[in-house]
């Protein structure tokens, strides 16, 4: 299972605990759909966000380690006693939030960064005194045993990879507005043609070259894995992106049935399965610095630490 064993990452969490004394909409009635009518003078302990949201926490996909981390909140935070981690995908979890913002109802996600939700809402991660998710993540690109043999110019591009959250975001934010994916990888491309250069550089083309990238469908693998997808055909390759689970992505590599990918975040989020393959993968190391993985509520509920969430009963 989890092994939160991240104490030395963990963020002094300087817990300045504000409760704001303002109206902040909230309604007693169950099933109400009032939202921000409330007339003031509500304190933050008499509202019972835990009620109104039906003590649910917004996950996404049911692999992913960010759901697992909140699952492991849930047993170890007496007050979320009761409270359910919900799983469907990334793209429904983004429209659950988009929609309580809107409406400015409470909503609890399991969220991360790089992602283009920070720039588009005002949001904040709660704090996690007991570090359940762990402190800075790195992504960080894993391939196939034999690649460096095999396909060394492959090899040698997915090793150079490495970009910054900012760059990242760009391509997600574009995305999540509407424009289509290769697209927005390759305005990114065409924009930052020394990161790119950097990439290549020491490689020759290649004819045809097969490469199989997989990935999982999050808004920061999907941005990635499409823009080393686009440099590696510039160079010849003929690339194939395969989206799959959190487990399954990592076995295919781990099994040698696939290039590679560049989605793995480390230490926390995907340790347990990095335990358990890194003995089959070669590790190419970072290609982004600075992750991180949390409970993210919309900057408006007056909470600042999970332990200002009420339990059930
Ligand atoms: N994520 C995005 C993944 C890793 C990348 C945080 C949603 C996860 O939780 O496994």
């Amino acid at each position: 299972m989890f092994n939160w064993n991240w104490k030395r990452f963990g963020m002094v969490a300087g817990l300045s605990l504000t409760l704001v004394a303002a109206g902040c909409g909230s309604s007693d009635e169950e099933g109400s759909e009032t939202n921000g009518d409330s007339d003031g003078g509500e304190s933050a302990s008499e509202v019972n966000y835990g009620e109104e949201m039906g003590y649910e926490i917004t996950g996404i996909e049911a692999g992913a380690g960010v759901v697992g981390a909140a699952e492991s909140a849930v047993e170890e935070y007496e007050n979320l006693n009761g409270w359910e981690v919900s799983t469907s995908s990334s793209g429904a979890m983004a429209t659950a939030l988009g929609e309580a913002i809107e409406n400015e109802e409470p909503i609890v996600v399991t969220g991360w960064t790089p992602h283009w939700k920070f720039a588009k809402y005002d949001l904040k991660y709660l704090e996690d005194p007991k570090e359940v998710f762990g402190g800075e993540e790195q992504i960080k690109t894993m391939v196939r045993e034999g690649l460096e043999e095999e396909k060394p110019n492959a090899y040698k591009i997915l090793d150079q990879f490495s970009w910054e959250a900012a760059d990242m975001e760009s391509i997600m934010l574009e995305i999540s507005n509407g424009t289509d994916v290769a697209e927005a990888a390759q305005n990114w491309i065409e924009e930052n043609q020394d990161k790119v250069g950097s990439w290549t550089e020491g490689t020759e083309k290649v004819d045809g070259t097969e490469v199989e990238l997989v990935y999982v469908n999050w808004d920061s693998e999907i941005a990635s894995t499409n823009v080393i997808a686009e440099v590696m055909k510039e160079q010849g390759f003929d690339v194939t992106i395969t989206p799959l689970d959190n487990g399954p992505m990592w076995e295919s590599v781990a099994a040698g049935e696939v290039t590679g990918m560049v989605a793995a975040w480390l230490p926390g989020t995907h340790g347990d399965l990095y335990e358990q393959h890194k003995d089959n993968l070669v590790d190419l190391g970072a290609n982004l610095e600075g992750a991180k993985i949390g409970l993210v509520v919309p900057e408006y509920m007056e909470v600042d630490s999970i332990e200002d969430l009420e339990a059930a009963e």
